[in-house]
């Protein structure tokens, strides 16, 4: 992409209303605008962050052996009289009446259409299990919007269902829910640490959130330090072993963190002292199971090996996908603006060209822009006749991991510039020397090409 040709309005002042530093950098870079209180529109730059971390959520959950679909936003208030939220789910559901006064309510999750999908199709033992998912719009009205896209009013989720014979194939779609996601935060670029939480509206005993630590998180979290430690790396899983799937959940689950709703003050203190933490975080996810309690009430059944008609066992499963750009701002910062993690970055590499009009340094700059390009890369080019220091001002702010500066003293050399993002360092290579190390860099980070 030419920057002359993009639409990036950035700001020059700090928004005086945006209280955290990722709704300010959000605003300023271009990525949102807000329309309603809670309600934005995605800008060319954010609507790129929304996609690529769409499509790393689509990734994951499909090696996980979930299938993706696509439920309505809108839907009948009928399904929740059955289940019997309708009535209790209270005013964060938006309500609305069709003209032929029928009851319709924005979905605010969909545990309800899930079922009623599952149960319209799915009679046999045979055909579990299943995890369908969706990554859809969904609209809680909720009472103080705030922080930009973390607590939206609309906001965009991942949210997928299990439907299994048993409670122990259940706790293995669970646990498999589990693994996913860490892959998921993981190839973001964020540490987020399960914890045991509350199940609030949508039931069940058994629930983790992931939360991602940050000052500016809005929950309270206790933990034991050397959960942090932990990371999934690149090993191997087979999301089909129960028992792989299990050990991990263990390792990842068998010290002390928990949110406020959760937490227990005298277990706590069984944790050594140096090792006793109290922080806040983002809750980026969460996973849920809830047994027989929409199947139940909805008559979801399936026929057992014995032709016996039985409720099939639930959970479901969330991933905030707009609060994750907020999250990963608030975890990936400096005083300058954003520093995109590689598995997420909305372009691959920044081009500045020094001297916009001289030939030498535009025909550099267009053979690395066609080279990087034809490699597979979405550079973006500020093409523009500006002062220098305005153009990495705003390769900064917008948060590219990396940039290459061209410029004619340092073609007389023969090299180009490579600078990082995140440490400030550059090195001076030959074109081909800054292709191969781009190329080096993003081998880890599959880079299919976004919108
Ligand atoms: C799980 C999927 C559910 O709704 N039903 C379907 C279950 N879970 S949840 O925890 O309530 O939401 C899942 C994730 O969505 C994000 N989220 C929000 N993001 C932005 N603005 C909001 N107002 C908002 N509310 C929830 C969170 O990341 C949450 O973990």
């Amino acid at each position: 992409m030419r920057l002359s040709r993009y639409f990036l309005p950035v700001l020059k002042e700090t928004p005086a209303d945006a209280q955290i530093v990722s709704h300010r950098l959000m605003l300023r870079a271009g990525m949102i605008k807000q329309t309603s209180a809670g309600i934005y529109a995605w800008l060319p730059l954010g609507f790129k962050v929304l996609r690529k971390i769409e499509n790393i959520v689509h990734d994951e959950q499909i090696k996980a052996g979930h299938i993706p679909m696509q439920m309505p936003t809108l839907q009948s208030a009928d399904l929740w009289r059955e289940s019997g939220r309708y009535d209790g789910y209270g005013q964060e559901m938006l309500r609305m009446q069709d003209r032929h006064e029928r009851d319709m309510l924005f979905s605010p999750t969909a545990e309800e259409l899930f079922t009623d999908i599952f149960r319209s199709y799915v009679r046999s033992y045979k055909d579990l299990p299943l995890t369908l998912y969706q990554i859809q719009w969904k609209f809680r009205d909720e009472i103080r919007p705030r922080f930009g896209v973390m607590r939206g009013r609309e906001f965009y989720m991942k949210d997928g269902y299990n439907f299994d014979l048993t409670k122990e194939d259940a706790l293995h779609a669970y646990n498999r829910h589990l693994v996913s996601y860490l892959r998921t935060y993981e190839r973001m670029g964020l540490q987020a640490i399960p914890m045991r939480a509350d199940s609030g509206p949508i039931g069940g005993d058994d629930t983790h959130e992931f939360l991602v630590l940050a000052d500016t998180g809005e929950s309270e979290v206790f933990y034991d330090s050397e959960i942090t430690d932990l990371t999934f790396g690149d090993r191997e899983i087979d999301f089909a072993d129960k028992a792989q799937c299990q050990a991990v959940l263990e390792e990842f689950t068998s010290r002390y963190a928990r949110t406020d709703e959760t937490h227990d003050e005298a277990i706590f203190n069984e944790v050594p002292e140096e090792r006793r933490r109290v922080a806040r975080g983002i809750e980026v996810g969460q996973i849920f199971y809830f047994g027989t309690k929409y199947s139940d009430a909805m008559n979801a059944t399936v026929q057992d090996a014995e032709g016996n008609k039985v409720p099939v066992h639930m959970g479901s499963h969330g991933i905030g996908v707009s609060r994750l750009l907020g999250a990963i701002i608030e975890a990936n910062h400096d005083d300058n603006g954003i520093i995109w993690p590689e598995g997420v970055t909305p372009f691959h590499v920044g081009i500045v060209n020094l001297k916009q009009g001289d030939e030498a340094t535009d025909g550099a700059c267009e053979q690395l822009y066609a080279a990087l390009e034809a490699e597979g890369f979405e550079p973006l080019y500020d093409d523009r006749k500006d002062r220098a220091g305005a153009k990495f001002a705003t390769m900064d702010l917008i948060g590219l991991p990396w940039r290459v500066t061209v410029g004619p003293r340092g073609l007389e050399k023969g090299v180009l510039e490579l600078t990082c993002r995140r440490t400030g360092e550059s090195v001076e290579l030959s074109m081909e020397d800054t292709i191969a190390r781009i190329k080096e860099i993003y081998a880890k980070h599959p880079h299919p090409k976004g919108l």
